[in-house]
């Protein structure tokens, strides 16, 4: 089991609007609709947000603009279209302020951030202050209105965030996650949909409380091993999902000069060997995990080949990466006639180690 942890889910409010209202000032108070036009007719297209003057009178993301006018007739409407550049600018202000106060922080499109802050409280009461500050921040700052949400994982971060929007801040303490989810519709699970709900509704389950009380056996010969074990923990509460960190630029590799020039694999595996613990070495003092692995070889006649392999997860383990370079070598030498010349691994898509954080080597 990982360590406790306490994850933030901060959450811009109608962000396309919000950015809107923001450049343009004088469009605060009226109904403001973001909208994706198809081009095919002028109005033939669908909303893509609405601030919450506009939602009052029913306007809702994905909505056709057409049925939005309708509904909007005689509000005084904004109608704009979406400027993707200009929201990925005030989105890019937003996460800076954000990283300062989280080094583990995962984005979710351009309005969203999982922040775990684990490292940087000591309890929920500071992780309530240290969401205030933010908030105050990117307001003073960027101008804009967000809520967060705080829990022990990322979904009870997401509900609390769900349930206090817009401009709020909920946090959710170890010990309320029960009675806060007990009574929740199911679809106020991250991740279930209209059809998901509509089938846990045929089999009887309405609220989470239904979901939790019910057989965990069912609900995967119902839904399959992924979903139905994704909905029973997420119905107790549980998330064991960590906050993926952006990957760290860069990446760590050493290539040495063979003897000989060879192609048995028992001269060069060796070498590969001693290449990775010093890697390894670096990894591990750098405190970065890898996700990628790769072999350069140098053949016989200076051509360069490369083989990378993607791992599952992050890891820093060293029997790992010794034996998925060796494998890349191995397959690399029976892929061709050439003999090797100089050797090299590399590793790259780092994330940085947190305590405690779980790695590949824990689930082989
Ligand atoms: P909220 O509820 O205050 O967080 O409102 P938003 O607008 O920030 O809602 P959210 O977080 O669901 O979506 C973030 C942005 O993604 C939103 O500003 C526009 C875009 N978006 C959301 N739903 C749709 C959709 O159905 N179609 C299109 N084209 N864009 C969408
Ligand atoms: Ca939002
Ligand atoms: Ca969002």
């Amino acid at each position: 089991m990982g360590a406790r942890r306490v994850v933030l889910l901060a959450d811009l409010d109608y962000f396309y609007s919000q950015a809107e209202e923001l450049r343009n000032p004088s469009m605060r108070g009226k109904p403001v609709v973001v909208c994706v036009y198809s081009g095919r007719t002028e109005e033939s297209g669908v909303v893509a947000t609405a601030n919450y003057e506009a939602r009052k009178y029913g306007v809702r993301s994905g909505m056709p603009i057409a049925l939005a006018k309708k509904r909007l007739s005689g509000a005084d409407p904004v109608f704009l279209p979406v400027d993707f550049p200009y929201y990925k600018e005030v989105s890019e202000r937003v996460i800076g302020i954000m990283k300062e106060y989280s080094d583990q922080l995962e984005q979710v499109g351009l309005d969203e951030a999982y922040l775990d802050v684990s490292n940087r409280v000591e309890d929920f009461a500071e992780a309530e202050q240290l969401a205030k500050e933010i908030k105050r921040r990117v307001l003073q700052e960027a101008g804009l209105k967000l809520t967060i949400g705080v829990g022990p994982n990322k979904i009870i971060a997401k509900m609390a965030s769900d349930a206090a929007k817009p401009d709020g801040l909920m946090v959710i303490r170890p010990e309320n996650v029960e009675e806060f989810i007990s009574p929740l519709p199911v679809d106020k699970i991250p991740g279930v949909g209209k059809k998901t709900a509509e089938r846990l509704e045929r089999m009887g389950i309405k609220t989470i409380k239904d979901l939790a009380q019910f057989d965990p056996v069912r609900l995967v010969d119902e839904f399959g091993e992924s979903l139905g074990a994704y909905l029973h923990a997420a119905s107790r509460g549980e998330d064991e999902d960590p906050v993926r960190g952006r990957a760290e630029a860069g990446s760590m590799s050493r290539i040495i000069t063979l003897k000989e020039n060879t192609k048995d694999l028992k001269a060069v595996l060796p070498k590969v060997d001693e290449i990775c613990e010093e890697i390894h070495e670096r990894a591990v003092r750098e405190g970065v995990l890898f996700r990628t692995i790769g072999i350069i070889a140098i053949t016989s006649d200076l051509g360069i080949k490369t083989r990378t392999k993607s791992l599952p997860a992050p890891t820093d383990d060293l029997g790992t990466l010794k034996r998925e370079s060796s494998e890349l070598v191995k397959k690399f030498l029976q892929s061709t006639d050439k003999e090797i010349r100089r050797i090299g691994v590399h590793i790259s898509d780092f994330t940085r180690r947190e305590k405690g954080q779980r790695t590949l080597s824990g689930y082989i």
